[in-house]
Parts: structure tokens; sequence; C-alpha cells
């Protein structure tokens, strides 16, 4: 009740903030994007992890509020990071299933682009295989609109929905990311290299970038660079950052 009660309030009162974890390319380790992750720092609760909050929005029918939030903080803050590779960061947003179960997601990304200056094609919208499951047409319908305007779109948490492969004959994306449960057990078992491989090379004869999830050790970015992976994001390579810390990695080098 106490989640439910102040979620709504939580962006007008200054208790959202973003962290963003670089993405990095293989190649020559440089930080090409940053995914903007939501915190929430409960003044009684401390800090509650989405995990926990996004779905309790998502029934309190709040979560446009969080994600327009979201959309214009982390917009913000990448025009104002400094450009240290030999192109301008990406920025990637995670998408709700309700926002799209609303109808508000295309006009609200639209929006925020208008407001911030942002160049639509550093956004990347994150939307899960799980939303593509409950949300069908809609989502189809959105990442059209989303591309039309120069958006990309990245498949989060790929390999993990009952259908992965046909999403992609229906939907016009750019990005895999490939699930972290897979990417955890990489060097260690025979499906998850099995899978990776799979994803690996559907992304390449589609044109498809690949980004690895969730990597946390030597053993698995050794495995799948192998495999031929061009961009990685884990603890290995960085935990999200409060912007301060990602402005300092960004100017000093890893
Ligand atoms: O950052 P962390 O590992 O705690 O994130 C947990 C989950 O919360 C992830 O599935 C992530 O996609 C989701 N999440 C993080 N930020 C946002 C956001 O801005 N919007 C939505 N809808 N989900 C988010
Ligand atoms: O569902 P989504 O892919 O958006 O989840 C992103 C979440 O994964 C973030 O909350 C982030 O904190 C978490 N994360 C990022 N890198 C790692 C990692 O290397 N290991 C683990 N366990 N979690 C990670
Ligand atoms: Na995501
Ligand atoms: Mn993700």
């Amino acid at each position: 009740a106490r989640l439910r009660d102040d979620v709504p309030g939580a962006a007008d009162r200054g208790e959202l903030w973003l962290a963003f974890q670089p993405l990095v390319r293989m190649s020559d380790k440089q930080v090409v994007g940053v995914e903007a992750l939501m915190r929430w720092r409960h003044p009684e609760l401390g800090e509650v992890p989405p995990r926990e909050f996004v779905p309790i929005a998502e029934r309190a029918g709040v979560i446009g509020a969080l994600q327009r939030w979201v959309l214009r903080e982390a917009t913000a803050a990448v025009l104002a990071l400094p450009q240290t590779g030999d192109a301008p960061l990406r920025l990637g947003v995670n998408v709700s299933a309700a926002h799209v179960a609303d109808r508000t997601l295309v006009e609200d990304v639209a929006c925020a682009l208008r407001t911030s200056g942002l160049a639509p094609e550093r956004l990347v919208l994150e939307i899960t295989e799980a939303t593509v499951l409950a949300e069908g047409d809609s989502v189809a319908v959105d990442i059209e609109a989303l591309r039309l305007m120069g958006v990309h779109v990245a498949l989060d948490d790929f390999g993990t929905g009952s259908s992965s492969l046909a999403h992609l004959t229906r939907l016009p994306v750019d990005v895999l990311k490939l699930d972290r449960s897979f990417v955890s057990r990489v060097d260690r078992d025979r499906q998850s290299r099995a899978l990776c491989e799979a994803v690996l090379t559907v992304g390449r004869s589609l044109g498809l970038q690949v980004v690895a999830e969730g990597v946390e050790t030597p053993a698995q970015l050794g495995v799948l660079c192998g495999l031929g992976l061009d961009h990685a994001q884990g603890f290995l390579l960085s935990r999200p950052l409060p912007l301060a810390d990602l402005v300092r990695l960004l100017r000093d080098g890893g």
C-alpha cells in the first residue's frame, strides 16, 4: 500500500534518478552507448528496485508519467555528455508494456525528441519479448511508427520468449539484446553456448546488431567474442553509474 500510494508523486517530489550503464564495442573497447535505468530513492524505505516499483506503477496507471520523466531526463543527460568516440553516444530507454497498451508511447517519444532536440537515430527503445507477446499488434504498429520517426528499436531479454525467431520476421527491429540468463552460462554449458551462437548467427544474417547483456566474467566475454559478438554490457565492463560517474568514466577512459 505504501509504494502504491507514493509512486504517483515520486517524479514530482524529485525522488527518481537515473543510472546509466555503458554499452561497449568489442573491436576497440569504446563506449558507444548507455542504457538509462530508472531508480527510486524513497525518503523512508531507501532505494526501491524497478523490479518492484515498475509493476506497481503499471497497475496504478501511472507508468506513463514515470516513462515521460525518464525520456525527458535521459535525453537531456546524453545531450550534455562529452563526445569521446567517433560518433555521438546512443541512448537506450526501457519501454513498459503498459505504456504500449495505453497507446501513448509513440506520442510521448515524439514529444521528448522535440523538446530535447536529440537526433532520433540516437535513441534506442528497448522492448522486451514479454511485451511483444503480451501486446501483439499494438507493438508492431508502435515499432513501425517509431522507425518512421528514425528511432531505433531493440528486442530486450531476447531468447527468453516462447517464439523468439518468429518475432523477427514480423517486427522491424535493429538490435537484439541477448538475455543475461544465457550469457551467464555461455562458458559453462553447451545449451547456453548454442543459443548465443544461434542468436549471433541470426543477427548477422538479418543485419541486426547483437548486444550481450549481463557479462560478468572475462571467460563469458571470451567465448562471446569468439562467436563474433560486437557489443557488450555488464558488470565486467561497467556497473550502471550515476551521471557524474559516467561523465568521469567517459573523460578519463575506462
Ligand atoms: O536496473 P535493474 O537491474 O534494477 O532493472 C531491473 C528491471 O527494471 C530491468 O528489467 C529493467 O529493464 C527495468 N527498468 C529499469 N529502468 C526502467 C525504466 O525506465 N522503465 C521500465 N519500464 N523498466 C525499467
Ligand atoms: O531487463 P534489462 O535488460 O533492462 O535489465 C537491466 C538490468 O540488468 C539492470 O537493472 C542492471 O542493473 C542489470 N545488470 C546489468 N549488468 C548486469 C550484470 O553484469 N549482472 C547482473 N546480474 N545484472 C546486471
Ligand atoms: Na532493458
Ligand atoms: Mn536491457
